[in-house]
């Protein structure tokens, strides 16, 4: 090996390489072939702004022209904007499609479902009941109890041990149609957190239907209130929260949990 003459072999891949340069052809550029938008609805309160981008494929800056457009144009004023995202401004109230289209080929188009209420949404948590399938081991007049789950106060927590099944459950006196939910993660051990969840309704206490379901939501930072819109129409006596998996303790914890209501419009 130590003879071996790799001037030949360097010659070699000279020539392989003016060859390749050779063999070089210019692309055409590279335009769209598809569009999305990467949300199922998107929910404002009238007079709100907000800026909407789709995804191109390839994940290129758009090479095309878009139209942005709404199906009720009552509801939300739109200007697509240079690099082909949309500001919305919610204008009235009601639900429809937003919808991206290029403007020389009708093939590609992608819609999103919009929802404006008047108002903002109703807290009625403190309307409703809870009760916890496990308790905080100190019962739930303890510091950490379930109680401070719904006081209203970031500042207080509910703690209990985690394994599956976790659930919880808010029950009312008479059907609500619940539309939003909020999570405030609770002052420290983010490994406690919630993770993985579904919310469900039923109005007999046995029979569920899975209203929303959520997997690797995170919360990064601690009194990070976050809150979840959810497509439904039907009135339900309870609410029930199956936390399926947390973030890896032993332990749940979570500061708060708020359920709301949509205006009358
Ligand atoms: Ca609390």
């Amino acid at each position: 090996m130590r003879n071996l003459n790799i001037k030949p072999l360097l010659f070699a891949l000279g020539l392989f390489l003016l060859g390749a340069c050779d063999g070089r052809r210019d692309f055409p550029p590279l335009t769209e072939t598809g569009v999305t938008i990467d949300q199922d609805i998107i929910l404002l309160i009238s007079g709100e702004t907000l800026d909407v981008t789709a995804r191109f494929v390839p994940d290129i800056f758009p090479a095309r022209e878009y139209t942005w457009e709404v199906d009720d144009p009552s509801v939300a004023d739109v200007i697509t904007n240079d690099d082909q995202s949309v500001s919305l401004t919610a204008t009235g109230s009601g639900e429809t499609l937003l919808r991206i289209t290029s403007q020389d080929s009708d093939a590609l188009t992608a819609s999103v479902r919009l929802q404006v209420i008047s108002s903002a949404p109703i807290d009625v948590t403190n309307q409703a009941t809870l009760s916890v399938y496990r308790e905080n081991n100190g019962g739930p007049a303890a510091g950490e109890g379930s109680p401070k789950l719904v006081d209203g106060d970031t500042s207080t927590k509910y703690l209990a041990p985690y394994l599956n099944p976790f659930f919880l459950t808010l029950e009312f006196e008479t059907p609500r149609v619940i539309n939003i939910y909020r999570f405030t993660s609770a002052n420290d051990a983010a490994s406690r957190d919630p993770r993985d969840w579904q919310i469900s309704g039923s109005n007999d206490g046995e029979n569920w239907e899975v209203l929303d379901e959520r997997t690797n939501e995170f919360f990064n930072e601690r009194f990070m209130t976050r809150e979840f819109y959810f497509d439904n129409n039907t009135a339900y006596t309870y609410y029930k929260l199956d936390i399926t998996s947390n973030n890896g303790s032993s332990l749940f914890q979570m500061a708060e949990w708020g359920i709301f209501e949509f205006p009358e419009d």
